[in-house]
Formats: C-alpha cells, sequence, structure tokens
C-alpha cells in the first residue's frame, strides 16, 4: 500500500492541530524555506523530497503529504492520512493544549492505521526548546520523538534521515504480493 508505481515514492503525512507548524516543517523539508506567516491549510498539498541516506548508497524518495490543522477539515484529513507509511504527529513546544490535540491524533491512528511507524513531533523548540510531558508520552506510548525548529531548521534533517531509514527498511522488507499499487490518478484525486 506504500510504494507508489515508477517513482518509488513513499507517503509521509504530517498531522496536528493548526499553527503548530506542519506545513513550515515540510517547506523547511522540501525547500529549505521558512516564512513568519500562517498559510493556513484548507485541504491537503504535497512536496516530493529525496534523501540521501547518510548511511547507505541509496536515496530514498518521499512523499509529504500536508493536512489541514483546523478540526472541521478533520473529516478531509483522514482522506489524506490512508496508506501513509509514516505518520508525523506535529505539536508545538510552547502550548500544551497542542500536545493535547497530538495525543488525540496519535490515538485515532492507533486504531485506523497501527501498521504506520509513527513520530511525535515537537516544533517550534527555538521559542521553548524541552517538554517533559511529551518525552513521557512518547516513552510509554513507544513513539519516537523528535524536537526540531522549523524557523532555524534545528532537528530537521535528523527527522528526515530517520524517516528515510524506516522507508528503507520497507523497502528491504516489502513484498510484493503485500504491495499494492497507488495510481497517480487516484493522487489526483487527493489533490485539492
Ligand atoms: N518560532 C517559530 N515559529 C514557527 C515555527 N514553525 C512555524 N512557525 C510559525 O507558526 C505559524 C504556523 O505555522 P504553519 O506551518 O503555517 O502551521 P500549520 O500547522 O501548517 O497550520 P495549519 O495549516 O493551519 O494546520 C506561522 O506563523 C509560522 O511562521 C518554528 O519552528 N518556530
Ligand atoms: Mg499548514
Amino acid at each position: 500500500m506504500f510504494i507508489a508505481p515508477n517513482e518509488q515514492s513513499v507517503k509521509i503525512v504530517a498531522l496536528g492541530a493548526t499553527a503548530v507548524g506542519k506545513s513550515s516543517i515540510l517547506l523547511r523539508a522540501a525547500r529549505n524555506e521558512y516564512t513568519d506567516v500562517h498559510q493556513l491549510n484548507i485541504g491537503a498539498i504535497y512536496y516530493r523530497k529525496t534523501v540521501k541516506l547518510q548511511k547507505a548508497e541509496e536515496d530514498i524518495k518521499l512523499e509529504l503529504w500536508d493536512t489541514a490543522g483546523q478540526e472541521r477539515y478533520n473529516s478531509v484529513t483522514q482522506l489524506y492520512y490512508r496508506n501513509a507509511y509514516v505518520i508525523l504527529i506535529v505539536f508545538s513546544m510552547d502550548d500544551v493544549d497542542s500536545l493535547q490535540k497530538a495525543i488525540e491524533w496519535n490515538n485515532v491512528q492507533v486504531e485506523q492505521n497501527s501498521a504506520a511507524t509513527r513520530c511525535l513531533v515537537g516544533n517550534k523548540s527555538d521559542i521553548c526548546w524541552k517538554c517533559p510531558q511529551a518525552e513521557q508520552y512518547a516513552q510509554d506510548n513507544n513513539l519516537s520523538y523528535f524536537v526540531v525548529s522549523a524557523k532555524q531548521g534545528n532537528g530537521v534533517d535528523q527527522l528526515f534521515q530517520y524517516i528515510a531509514q524506516c522507508c528503507s527498511n520497507l523497502k528491504l522488507r516489502a513484498q510484493p504480493a503485500k504491495v499494492s499499487i497507488v495510481t497517480p490518478k487516484e493522487y489526483k484525486k487527493f489533490c485539492c
């Protein structure tokens, strides 16, 4: 379900409350860009990114899907996280309510998409660099936990190296019989 034909790219989706910085993290990762303007998402868009694995002579192609954080778009967001191989559950390090929202998203994902690799991502570490509650939650729930700043770029490369490594492992494990093809036409259907 995870690998698109020809491109061999893997679907990554960012979820989380509005204004936590989902778009900013993905923009930083895909284009090394950042803006202070909150351009509120109303649907989902995706970026492509190729990650060169540090430990191997291998390029991993990722599709980074950016979703809308406002609650009224939750039902739409569900369309996008289907078939994701890695789910980034993003919160803002300075906003405990957004951590609560991230926990809710994680619970939904455990129920609906248990096969996916889930990472808890604390963004805006330039404002607040430690969140013991998030650390504890990640530990208790066996989640990988990353602290990043989309603004300064800190931690973003490490996050995507980790993701690429997970995807590399997937490719090694992938059995053709278990991979169902997602055609470009289907992608178009999801695109806003
Ligand atoms: N200080 C700081 N601000 C950030 C960081 N990342 C994002 N922001 C700011 O936070 C605001 C929201 O960022 P977005 O990336 O648009 O948030 P989002 O999660 O995509 O929001 P929705 O699309 O509404 O779901 C913007 O004003 C960003 O400039 C960061 O690492 N540090
Ligand atoms: Mg956004």
